[in-house]
């Protein structure tokens, strides 16, 4: 199904623990420019970028973390480690200026795929409030 704009796909999306795009992306089944990659992330360019720099930086085992809001404490490290590799790839992408970290949960956040996302958006001046 082609979907008009990304709101709409997040608002059509049914949240599930089923296997995402995304892991066809960490097996390589389906290209991505891979930016960054260890044995428990991965971070890609996103293909439907919205900055310059527009990266997702997900881990590479969801263990049930289809967004924040099933979060449990067993995710804190992976949690950490998401964030810490954003950083890392900021660095990385040079993005000195500054750079914005999003992570969109369940239809009002816009979230359209249910493997948990770092998204990290650099090189133009972000706006606030966001839309
Ligand atoms: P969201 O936070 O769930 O809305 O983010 C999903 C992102 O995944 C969105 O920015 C898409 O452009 C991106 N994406 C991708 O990079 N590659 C894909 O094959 C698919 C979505 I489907």
């Amino acid at each position: 199904v082609v979907m008009a704009s990304e709101n709409e796909a997040a608002v059509a999306a049914v949240p599930s623990d089923s296997p995402t795009i995304f892991d066809k992306i960490i097996n390589k089944e389906i290209p991505s420019k891979v930016v960054y990659e260890d044995d428990k992330v991965l971070a890609f360019r996103d293909i439907d970028p919205q900055a310059p720099t527009h990266i997702l930086i997900i881990p590479k085992v969801k263990d049930g973390l289809t967004g924040l809001s099933k979060a449990e404490e067993r995710h804190c490290e992976i949690l950490g480690r998401l964030l810490y590799t954003a950083k890392l790839v900021a660095k990385q992408e040079g993005l000195e200026d500054g750079f914005r970290i999003v992570i969109n949960d369940g239809p009002n956040g816009g979230q359209s795929v249910f493997h948990i996302h770092v998204h990290l958006l650099g090189g133009r001046q972000m706006n606030w409030p966001p839309g």
